[in-house]
């Protein structure tokens, strides 16, 4: 397929053309680049909704339900499994039932022309995933899915960072997890907008959800709310009014959802709350904020491998002479950077 071809294949909703550029995004073909140029401008539309949490607890039966669910709401679906634990398999997508357009009708969502599902590895590739994995978003955005599932192992598992690619990221866990070190030390209570407590059929998720809300309250905020709160209040920490009385005074707190996910409880709630934290985002002005945010590590990220290949190819006798002066101590390091960079700005003009 020749360039022009896969870019008005992209205009025209060709999904192989879909398929054929996502590939050249991921193995890092010139024409990839080229493709994000062209269909840039028609991204920007849709809900990135990110899914983390450790191998096991549910992410992909949880992403399933969702794509369901958004289906059911005439919503368009594109899936990125990024270095999935376990593949997507077909149990949890052939022959549900699925309420659409007022209509029940068995769909088998492989085969939906409003879904589509892209696992990527990080294994045999050239190239960081976390620029790709943007890169593929994008491709889906401006194919026009609405909403964009990407699942994630859980943050430092992960070469990407979930709330590097999502407007929305949501932490999965499952009961027992409360109290774990692991948790705590992965951050994960730093990223989530939304936390999934699955498996509640397995007993236990209480304790999980309770866990969960003492350390949201640890937050900042939080913190100001409680110190203004008199020891006779130490019964309203206990039982989670405070928790409640947060809610009112705080623009988002991060809302706690049970689920048996292959059973589909607890999704409905969920998909409400995924709704109502992109009009949160919307309404806030956070939504721009995120993007500024995540745009501007973007072009930092690009600009800093592009020095880099300017440096081992077209500067690289200066770049090598400038390593060789530092190593016999002529300069420092900091000097040969501040050398290097006036070197390149001076020959790129
Ligand atoms: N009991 C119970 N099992 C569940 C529930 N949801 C998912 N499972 C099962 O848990 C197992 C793991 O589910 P996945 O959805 O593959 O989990 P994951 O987080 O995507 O796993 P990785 O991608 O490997 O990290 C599967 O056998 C599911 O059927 C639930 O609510 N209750
Ligand atoms: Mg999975």
């Amino acid at each position: 397929m020749r360039l022009e071809d896969i870019v008005k294949g992209l205009e025209e909703g060709n999904r192989r053309a879909l398929a054929r550029a996502i590939t050249y995004v991921e193995n890092d073909y010139p024409e990839g680049k080229e493709i994000m140029k062209r269909i840039f401008k028609k991204t920007g539309n849709a809900h990135v909704v990110g899914i983390t949490g450790f191998p096991g607890v549910g992410k992909s039966t949880t992403v399933s339900k969702l794509v369901q669910k958004f289906r059911g709401k005439g919503k368009k679906v594109g899936v990125v499994a990024v270095d999935p634990g376990s593949p997507f398999t077909g149990g949890a997508l052939l022959g549900d039932r699925l309420r659409m357009e007022g209509l029940d009708v068995s769909k088998n969502l492989w085969l939906d022309p409003g879904v589509f599902f892209r696992s990527m590895s990080s294994r045999g590739k050239a190239g960081g995933l976390a620029a790709k994995t943007g890169d593929v978003i994008r491709l889906l955005d401006a194919f026009g899915f609405d909403v964009i599932l990407v699942e994630t192992v859980g943050a430092g598992q992960s070469e990407v960072d979930i709330v590097e690619v999502a407007d929305t990221s949501i932490v999965v866990m499952m009961p027992e997890m409360g109290d774990d070190i692991q948790i705590n030390k992965a951050g994960i209570l730093e990223i989530g907008d939304i936390y999934v407590v699955n498996k509640a059929d397995l007993g236990g998720a209480e304790k999980t959800v309770k866990w969960l809300k003492s350390m949201i309250m640890m937050d900042q905020e939080a913190v100001e709310i409680l110190s203004k709160t008199s020891h006779a209040d130490e019964y309203a920490v206990e039982s989670g009014e405070i928790f409640e009385r947060m809610k009112r005074g705080k623009d988002w707190i991060p809302p706690i959802i049970t689920t048996v996910a292959d059973k589909g409880e607890g999704i409905d709630e969920l998909v409400d709350a995924i709704e109502r934290h992109f009009s949160h985002l919307k309404s806030s002005g956070k939504l721009k904020e995120r993007r500024v945010r995540r745009i501007s590590r973007e072009i930092f990220d690009i600009v800093a491998d592009e020095i880099k290949g300017l440096l081992v190819s077209k500067h690289f006798n200066h770049f090598r002479n400038t390593v060789e002066r530092v190593v016999r101590n002529e300069i420092d390091p900091h000097t040969a950077a501040e050398e290097t960079l006036r070197n390149l700005i001076k020959n790129c003009r």
